[in-house]
């Protein structure tokens, strides 16, 4: 594990000096400098399990057959590009949720160099991938299918963004509007599907396999994406922020999360009162309030049970899969995030 996570890091280095030799640009120094710093900072600090899991997917594909040093380079510069996306969210997601930390350091946006020159940098970052993508990729058979992956995908997550966003506005009055089915069509759409089912989609396609035979790998992708959100939901709240590196904006932005919904259903009255009064504020003395009456409500149990639950369904989905490698794909995948604490 080590060793494959120092060689994808390796490849981290590749991508990012040829970027920064991209003839299409006439680079100087400043302009090297600024992307370089901007990469280092954005892209390679997370958990990096959404990228590593592509190179993971295809060896599993791959039925325990060694892979090729150009199918290991090949695999993690797929995984990188995924990397790339996820800071091109982040970067993003991070303004429009007015956050203060991510990945333990400020988000790129609050280093009083950067600002909303981020938005920019975000755009830079969206850019990079057809660059690595055309490099690497253009004399495959599955060129065109990937592009249109990464394009589909994206197409996703920014409309799943959208409807994130524009729920805090139309719950402003009536947090009623916050259900179960709402909050699942934001996840799947902003979660699932990039961090989810994009990796194990590359894997299959360099696995020469076509994506339309494999819905039902999709669909249980997107039901493990949208258990990994309920997570980053809970976390949001209470989980650690030294350890998850992010403190949680949730309450004050009145987010749709899975801890407001479930809340507002177990809630009395006098409860759902409290919560409208207090939920979507920044003032520190609202936040706490909200907390307090999340633990009155035992949401760390409620959580718990769902985590169980969701657990044992997306198994039992897994193990009516024909394909053996295929499940140990999905396997993998499901055992890097159960009980995850960051
Ligand atoms: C995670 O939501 C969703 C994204 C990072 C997708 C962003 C999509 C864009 C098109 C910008 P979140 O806000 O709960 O994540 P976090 O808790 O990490 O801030
Ligand atoms: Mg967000
Ligand atoms: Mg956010
Ligand atoms: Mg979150």
């Amino acid at each position: 594990m080590a060793d494959l996570k120092s060689m994808f890091l390796k490849v981290y280095d590749t991508l990012k000096k040829d970027l920064l030799e991209d003839p299409a640009f006439e680079w100087s120094p400043d302009s090297s400098q600024w992307v370089e710093k901007m990469l280092d900072y954005t892209v390679p600090g997370g958990k990096l399990n959404r990228g590593l899991s592509v190179v993971d997917s295809l060896k599993l594909l791959k039925e325990g057959e060694d892979l090729t040093e150009d199918e290991i380079f090949l695999s993690s510069t797929l995984g990188w590009c995924i990397e790339w996306l996820q800071a091109y969210f982040l970067v993003l997601d991070d303004i429009m949720d007015a956050s203060h930390t991510r990945r333990g350091q400020p988000c790129w946006f609050r280093l009083p160099k950067v600002g909303m020159i981020a938005v920019n940098d975000g755009i830079l970052l969206r850019n990079h991938i057809p660059r690595m993508l055309k490099k690497h990729f253009r004399n495959k058979d599955y060129y065109v299918d990937l592009l249109d992956l990464f394009n589909e995908v994206e197409f996703q997550t920014a409309h799943g963004q959208m409807i994130d966003l524009i729920t805090t506005l139309e719950g402003e009055k009536d947090l009623s509007k916050y259900t179960e089915s709402l909050h699942r069509r934001i996840v799947q759409y902003k979660t699932a599907y990039y961090s989810f089912y994009l990796p194990v989609a590359c894997a299959l396609l360099m696995a020469g396999e076509k994506l339309e035979n494999h819905i039902e790998v999709q669909n249980i992708l997107v039901e493990m994406g949208t258990y990994f959100q309920v997570q980053d939901d809970y976390l949001d709240c209470f989980g650690d922020p030294e350890t998850i590196g992010k403190i949680g904006t949730d309450i004050e932005d009145f987010k749709c999360s899975w801890l407001v919904v479930k809340a507002f259903q177990l809630s009395n009255d006098e409860q759902k009162k409290l919560l409208l009064e207090n939920y979507g504020k920044a003032d520190p003395g609202n936040v706490a309030k909200v907390k307090a009456l999340y633990h009155e409500l035992n949401l760390q149990g409620v959580f718990e049970e769902y985590e169980s639950k969701s657990y044992e369904k997306i198994i039992t989905s897994i193990e009516a899969h024909p394909s053996k490698a295929v499940q140990a794909v999905l396997k993998s995948f499901l055992g890097k995030i159960y009980k995850r604490q960051k």
